[in-house]
């Protein structure tokens, strides 16, 4: 990596480390996190009692990594994801009911029943997918990169992918497109150490990930702690920035954890309990409850009606979807091909 970028990251780590957010910043945080974790749990239930069918990816134990960075997101810029998508979605503000109808295949769904769990989509909040093909939607990011270049927009792109997917030869296409033409990417690689049942150290050749983009794509890297939903904040604020001022994409190494296994039927045979135990000792959502509570910004009382009140909004999305009406035959053959005329990106 050059010594001008090297200067430009330095940089962006310093302005990173002046961000400070806000009291309701952070209880808005708290309520994000706490709100995708109780979907999920709900997920899991409806799951094993085999109402939901098909792939199905939690996302616990992450969920600081798609609140705190999505939080610094503009509404103009644009997000895609893989198939462990229910946290982006969410922390993108997309409403629970279409969430959870779309798990239960209905017509009400955000992808109309057809996409599932791995699919959800939101086109008003450019939120581009949910995909199910490892590494496949990274070169999609380079797609929206390029038309917000093209079309001198402001919007960044923000793409999140697993470490699994860094060994997918799209990966690397895409990164070296988004290299050259310096296009506005924040690229979030969400390592939680595993690819299925695969730890990182047996998958990468190199598996200090931040390192493996700079001279190899001109993308410089950076890591960041996905288990403090404020650092997540302040590197993807700044990473953003970066982008905006036409230094091109920027590489952030997200280390995290998942608490359940890669989907909802894995043994987990590949890890012990203590080193799950021990990642848990850091959970997100009991970190940033400890700050706010450090800070006489909550106690037990508030906690108490806070998970109450997101209780009773999951439960309620969650009947309502699972009342609503099957799609129609027809179904079948709506949005399966693109309008070649029409608009794709607003
Ligand atoms: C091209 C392709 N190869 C293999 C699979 C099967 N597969 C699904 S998820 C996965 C692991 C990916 O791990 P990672 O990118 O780290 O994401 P994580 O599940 O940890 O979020 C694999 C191999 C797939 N869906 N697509
Ligand atoms: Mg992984």
């Amino acid at each position: 990596m050059g010594k001008t970028k090297e200067r430009q990251v330095t940089t962006m780590v310093e302005q990173s480390q002046r961000i400070e957010p806000s009291p309701s910043q952070l209880l808005d945080w708290y309520r994000q996190m706490t709100l995708i974790r109780q979907f999920e749990l709900r997920c899991a239930q409806s799951y094993q009692q085999q109402k939901i069918g098909g792939f199905c990816h939690l996302y616990i134990g992450q969920e600081a990594v798609a609140v705190g960075s999505l939080a610094a997101a503009r509404p103009s810029d644009y997000i895609i994801t893989a198939y462990r998508d229910h946290g982006h979605a969410i922390a993108r503000g997309t409403d629970i009911y279409p969430l959870f109808a779309e798990l239960y295949g209905k017509q009400t769904g955000c992808s109309h029943g057809k996409g599932g769990s791995m699919h959800f989509f939101d086109r008003e909040r450019n939120f581009f997918g949910g995909h199910a093909i490892v590494g496949a939607h990274i070169p999609l990011a380079t797609g929206l990169g390029w038309a917000i270049k093209y079309r001198r927009q402001e919007s960044v792109v923000f793409c999140y992918f697993g470490d699994g997917a860094m060994n997918q030869g799209a990966f690397h296409e895409a990164l070296n497109l988004a290299g050259l033409l310096k296009l506005p990417i924040v690229f979030l690689a969400e390592n939680n150490c595993y690819g299925m049942g695969t730890h990182v150290q047996r998958a990468s050749a190199v598996t200090d990930l931040k390192l493996r983009t700079g001279d190899a794509y001109g993308i410089p890297g950076k890591d960041v702690d996905g288990m403090d939903c404020p650092a997540m904040y302040r590197m993807s604020r700044a990473a953003a920035e970066y982008c905006r001022g036409g230094n091109g994409s920027i590489f952030l190494e997200v280390k995290t954890y998942r608490y359940r296994g890669h989907s909802m039927s894995d043994p987990q045979k590949y890890r012990t309990k203590e080193e799950l135990a021990q990642y848990q000792r850091y959970d997100p959502i009991g970190r940033l409850e400890k700050q706010l509570k450090d800070q006489g910004l909550l106690d037990e009382k508030k906690i108490d009606a806070l998970h109450h009140e997101i209780h009773t909004r999951v439960e309620e999305a969650h009947h309502r979807a699972e009342q609503d009406p099957d799609p129609e035959l027809d179904e079948v053959w709506r949005d399966i091909y693109a309008n070649p005329f029409g608009p794709y990106l607003s």
